[in-house]
């Protein structure tokens, strides 16, 4: 099975270490496309790396590839709510995990759509339960 890990960027990397984690438990389901967004060393300023045009196409031919997303959304990111309608519009698996605890408001977008499966945890241990479940 082939894995889209979705997680802020550019929109904070409050969350890079709890991305790091989900990505490790996801590692033994399938093949995670993005093992990059759990990367600590990669912050939402970015240097010389490959230029934004290379990041979108190479990133949408992953998604295109995948065959489930799961989506970490405590994180405000448009990047993320980006690759969740794209998948959505291509028929995808999509499951998106919130930490209410947070005090973030999530969007009506991902709130109001009922073609996604949506999440509460306030943990690992939580986010892992969603996630079997969710792969099932
Ligand atoms: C590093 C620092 C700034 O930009 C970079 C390199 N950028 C990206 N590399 C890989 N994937 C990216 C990059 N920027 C966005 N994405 C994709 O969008 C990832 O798959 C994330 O799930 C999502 C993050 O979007 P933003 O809007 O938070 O950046």
């Amino acid at each position: 099975m082939k894995i889209y890990f979705a997680g802020s960027i550019r929109g904070g990397r409050e969350d890079a270490a709890l991305y790091f984690q989900i990505i490790e438990f996801l590692k033994s389901y399938g093949e995670v496309l993005t093992e990059h967004v759990g990367d600590p060393a990669l912050t939402n300023v970015g240097d010389d790396g490959p230029t934004d045009k290379f990041i979108h196409d190479r990133d949408l031919e992953w998604l295109n590839a995948s065959d489930v997303i799961v989506a970490e959304v405590t994180t405000v990111s448009m990047g993320v709510g980006y690759e969740i309608g794209r998948a959505l519009a291509t028929g995808k698996k999509v499951l998106c995990l919130f930490r209410p605890a947070s005090g973030n408001n999530l969007s009506a977008m991902i709130l109001g759509c009922d073609e996604l499966s949506l999440v509460y945890y306030s943990d690992l241990a939580e986010a892992k339960k969603a996630i079997v479940e969710f792969l099932n």
